[in-house]
């Protein structure tokens, strides 16, 4: 299992990043970026100028659509990092057509990396939505570019043949993003406070967390990159848990959702864990705990329970630890885990440890990619031609409605027959029918998007 090793290094004072790229040091897991896709180009209003052609016929060109910004899953990121530094991401302003029926060029679109196992978030009309971008291949269209506005050419009918109107372009949609990173690593350290779980990942990773005589020293998830020969695998440290962590007691509770989806639990055990008077505790103690441990988890989530757990009995240094450390190793062993004593302040035992995790992962299929797949935010837009229409406190009038909203920010309302067009669209869908009925007068205000316009009771041209 080759597996790609963090592209960014971040390591603590005094310490250097390898050039193996394994990073150390805490982890950031969310952020809020704002994503604004490009603009349409605005349609053109031009006539066709020939030698020998007096009169040539309307020839703008519709504008190009704006860039689309996009989320994609980067097997090199593990990290959201990076968004606090650039929060704002903007993508292309489509070109506007030209004459001769010249399209606008569209804009570039922007492509914006995300680690695997990234959660996105964002409000669209009102309706919390969520996409989760888990493996490689898999990419979201986060904000969609503006439509292009249709040039004169598209404006001729019977009795118009010289259309002065084109539409502007359609504005490009713009979210604020939440993401948050559900970290994937493969294995997970799990245990209570002050087992030795910090002192492991810095045994076996260069990752160098806090390391301290007293419980809850880990505040944050840490991650370790564990080499093993050619492979290597991704650790998460997280902060102990204790009795009641299920219903959010202590803070590993935050983090239990970090080794949710790893493929591996590793539960260190403190086999010189002390009892209330401060000697080594006896081996009903620590097993009573070790069990309390896999019922938080099984309380949390029932599928945590059934993971595959390696045991790790923790701190084979002391005597006492090592006294009863066979012992303890038996009594726990019952469940058919695989059970290995080390110390992880010394290195003892460890490199026997990290072998078998990487033949367990190896032995499991890493997830799969996913077949280059394009997610749409979940939502139902519903029928775009539907409207309300609100009487407004100071006497005004306001009209929404996906369709007609668009249409008016797409309208250039200083040609003349814009206004035409938009007259005869509002009589078409019924907008100016529904006005009448709820009591519109002539010289209203009547809103629509971020236009305002005045109610006349005469015919439309
Ligand atoms: N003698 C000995 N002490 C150890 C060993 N491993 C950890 N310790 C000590 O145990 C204490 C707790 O270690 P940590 O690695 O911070 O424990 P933790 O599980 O990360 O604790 P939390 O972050 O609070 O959950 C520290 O004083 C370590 O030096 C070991 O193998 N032998
Ligand atoms: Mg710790």
């Amino acid at each position: 299992m080759a597996r790609p090793v963090a592209a960014w290094c971040r390591a603590p004072p005094g310490a250097r990043c390898t050039s193996a790229g394994i990073m150390a040091g805490e982890f950031f897991d969310r952020a809020r970026i704002v994503v604004r896709a490009g603009d349409g180009g605005d349609g053109q209003a031009t006539f066709r100028r020939e030698k020998h052609v007096p009169r040539g016929g309307p020839d703008g060109g519709d504008g190009g659509r704006g860039g689309h910004i996009y989320l994609e899953v980067d097997v090199h990121l593990n990290t959201l990092l990076r968004f606090r530094e650039h929060r704002r991401f903007s993508a292309e302003r489509g070109g506007n057509g030209g004459t001769a029926r010249r399209h606008g060029r569209d804009g570039a679109d922007v492509v914006i990396g995300v680690p695997p196992g990234t959660v996105v978030r964002t409000m669209i009309d009102g309706t919390a939505v969520e996409v989760d971008l888990t493996m490689a291949g898999m990419r979201l269209l986060a904000a969609q570019g503006g439509k292009g506005g249709l040039g004169n050419v598209h404006f001729t009918s019977a009795q118009q043949q010289a259309p002065r109107i084109a539409e502007l372009g359609e504005p490009g949609e713009a979210f604020e993003l939440e993401l948050e990173l559900k970290l994937i690593a493969d294995v997970g350290l799990i245990g209570l406070p002050n087992a030795g779980k910090s002192t492991l990942i810095a045994q076996i990773s260069a990752a160098r967390p806090k390391i301290a005589p007293y419980p809850f020293t880990t505040l944050q998830p840490n991650l370790g990159v564990v080499a093993v020969g050619d492979d290597s695998f991704v650790v998460a440290d997280i902060p102990g848990l204790i009795e009641g962590a299920h219903r959010g007691v202590g803070l590993g509770f935050e983090f239990l959702r970090h080794v949710e989806r790893t493929r591996l639990l590793v539960h260190v055990v403190d086999a010189a864990m002390p009892d209330a008077y401060g000697d080594t505790a006896d081996i009903a103690t620590i097993v009573a705990h070790y069990h309390l441990i896999n019922r938080e988890l099984a309380l949390y989530h029932p599928e945590l329970a059934e993971r595959p757990q390696v045991i790790v009995l923790n701190k084979l240094d002391v005597p006492a630890a090592r006294a009863h450390s066979e012992a303890l190793r038996q009594a726990i062993a019952g469940d058919g885990q695989a059970v290995f004593m080390i110390s992880a302040a010394t290195g003892e035992g460890v490199a026997a440890l990290t072998g078998h995790l990487a033949a367990q992962l190896g032995a499991r299929p890493a997830p799969a990619a996913a077949p280059d797949t394009l997610i749409a935010w979940p939502i139902e837009r519903g029928d775009e031609r539907a409207f309300i229409i609100d009487a407004l406190d100071d006497g005004r009038w306001r009209v929404h409605g996906r369709r007609i909203e668009r249409l008016i920010s797409m309208t250039n309302f200083a040609q003349p027959e814009s206004l035409y067009r938009i007259q005869r669209v509002l009589e078409a869908s019924g907008i100016s029918e529904a006005l009448r009925r709820a009591g519109v007068r002539e010289g209203d205000t009547v809103a629509i998007e971020n236009a305002e316009l005045v109610w006349s009771d005469e015919a439309p041209l």
